[in-house]
């Protein structure tokens, strides 16, 4: 089954400039990049991207660690593309809990829990296919994804947009 996933080098990431290492893990997937960027994680975006745990406890850390406040104030984000792809990224993630994690999985080798409780644990990573499908259209435009993942329509839209000088 074909499928694209979101994926997420978090700001811990990125500070531990571990960006290049993950992203040749996820090369052993075999998947294609489909899309790529550097994103300043608004409040907007963040609170929207978690919301399922907005009950949690530790929520207004995560919101905190996703935007960078601890790190650095910035995140990669991926759509990866290809046979599988939801779980063969999850595999190589690891388990949520970086201690728990498999040694050998991104998280498991990168991530730690913070005095806080927070798990810093470098990468997201969608779990199934609406969630997918729901952090892709929150994080990408469908003209900065090089492939056609889902359905668009075209609307005109008179707005100011910043240019070069
Ligand atoms: P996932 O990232 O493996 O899909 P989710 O349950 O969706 O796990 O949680 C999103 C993120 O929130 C995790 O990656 C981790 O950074 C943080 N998190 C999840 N559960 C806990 C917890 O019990 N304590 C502290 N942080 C957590
Ligand atoms: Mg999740």
């Amino acid at each position: 089954m074909i499928q694209q996933t979101l994926v997420l080098i978090k700001p811990d990431g990125l500070k531990k400039s571990l960006t290049g290492n993950v992203l040749t893990r996820l090369s052993e997937t075999k998947l294609d990049i489909v899309a790529a960027k550097i994103v300043r994680v608004s409040r907007e975006l963040a609170e929207e991207h978690y919301k399922q745990l907005k009950d949690k406890p530790f929520f207004e850390e995560l919101l905190k660690y996703i935007m960078g406040e601890y790190h650095k104030k910035k995140v990669m984000a991926l759509v990866y593309w290809g046979e599988n792809a939801i779980d063969k990224v999850r595999q190589i993630c690891g388990a949520t809990n970086p201690e728990e994690a498999d040694p050998v999985s991104i998280r498991g080798a990168y991530g730690r829990i913070t005095t806080k409780g927070v798990y810093e644990n470098v990468i997201h990573a969608s779990t199934n296919e609406a969630e997918a499908e729901r952090e892709i259209k929150l994080w990408f435009q469908p003209d900065e994804i090089i492939v056609d993942l889902y359905p668009t329509k075209t609307v005109k839209k008179s707005i100011e947009v910043r240019v070069w000088a």
